[in-house]
């Protein structure tokens, strides 16, 4: 039988509230910047989450920094940010320049960063899964207690052996270990109902004996809550929880794609009417726990913030072109010299 449950309504402190507010507004102004980038041809692609900022800021805000580890996928730019990782190495990325970790040899945002806990991102669907896994166990060996391990995926990854195996694993050996499924009703161009008869995802928890969780992907506020006690579980012993996170992906997987061609205007427009940004802004301005001109404001800082940061990642040299076969041939960079 699937543990399901509906999450209730929480309690954040303002402080908490406004954090998730300015991560949200910052995910957003990343992925405007992200396509206008594209379009303009100085980044060669762009991953829009847009629809996926409440499910990530929430996801950001339960993970405890200098404790957790966070697998990501690669639409998981918000929660990246939200863990702390530097916006300019974001950009770096994207930029494709010679000062990001990679040397600009990745594609965009398959970043990593060791010391705040983020493993490396792969495009291979669910092949983090496995790696988080294999994290949670090492943790549960040291028997280092007060540690969980996150797994962000979306509903495609649950199509992939990986996630089947990875999930049996963590409930076998009582992991501590949060899968996320972001679930954002699209793979690309194969909709959840072409990708499993049960459309409910957490459900799937059951049939390995998890715990399985349904949370409204739009309200960051339940998210963080929902995350949060399947976090403090698994750091304490109490095994893996599988939680879905409903959202919507509002543009095309990425700018690579054109989903005009495969699901129609009207069902977009509706989601779009649920929008998570615009929504949590008017819920903390009617709660009283921001006034309009210091919305106004917020928004400014982080547009500010965000230009400031590409005027400066674009003007970092590109890596040079005589390194093109560094680090990929033993011996000297270019084996045809
Ligand atoms: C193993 C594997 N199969 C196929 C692909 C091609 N692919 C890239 S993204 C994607 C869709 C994944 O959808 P989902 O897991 O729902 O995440 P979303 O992109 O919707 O956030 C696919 C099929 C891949 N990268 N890896």
């Amino acid at each position: 039988m699937s543990d399901t449950a509906v999450a209730n309504m929480p309690a954040v402190t303002n402080e908490q509230s406004l954090t998730l507010l300015r991560n949200m507004l910052l995910q957003r102004a990343v992925d405007s910047r992200g396509f206008q980038l594209n379009r303009q041809g100085k980044i060669a692609i762009a991953m829009g989450s847009e629809g996926h900022e409440a499910a990530q800021a929430g996801t950001g805000l339960a993970f405890e920094r200098g404790q957790d580890l966070l697998y990501p996928y690669y639409r998981n730019t918000g929660i990246l940010l939200a863990c702390g990782f530097p916006l300019a190495d974001l950009f770096r990325s994207q930029f494709a320049r010679v000062t990001d970790r990679t040397g600009g040899r990745s594609i965009i945002n398959h970043v990593t960063a060791k010391g705040l806990g983020i493993a490396s991102i792969s495009s291979i669907i669910a092949a983090q899964c496995a790696h988080a896994v294999g994290a949670a166990y090492k943790l549960k060996y040291l028997k280092e207690t007060g540690r969980a391990v996150f797994c962000q995926h979306g509903e495609g990854a649950t199509s992939e052996g990986e996630w089947h195996e990875a999930m049996n694993f963590a409930a076998i050996h009582r992991l501590p270990v949060v899968f996320v499924c972001e679930n954002n009703r699209w793979a690309i161009s194969t909709p959840q109902s072409k990708q499993m008869v049960n459309q409910d995802v957490a459900a799937k928890a059951g049939g390995y004996g998890m715990r399985g969780e349904i949370v409204d992907g739009f309200d960051p506020i339940a998210v963080y809550q929902t995350v949060r006690e399947a976090r403090d579980r698994a750091a304490n012993g109490g095994g893996p929880t599988l939680v879905e996170a409903q959202c919507y992906r509002f543009l095309s997987h990425t700018t690579d794609d054109d989903d005009r061609t495969y699901r129609s205007r009207e069902e977009v427009e509706t989601q779009r009417k649920l929008d998570p940004v615009p929504r949590f802004e008017r819920r903390l301005v009617e709660a009283g726990v921001i006034n309009e001109a210091a919305l106004a404001a917020l928004r400014a800082e982080v547009s500010a913030t965000v230009n400031a940061t590409t005027d400066a990642i674009e003007a970092e040299p590109l890596p040079p072109a005589a390194g093109l076969y560094g680090n990929v041939y033993e011996g000297p960079d270019d084996p045809w010299a």
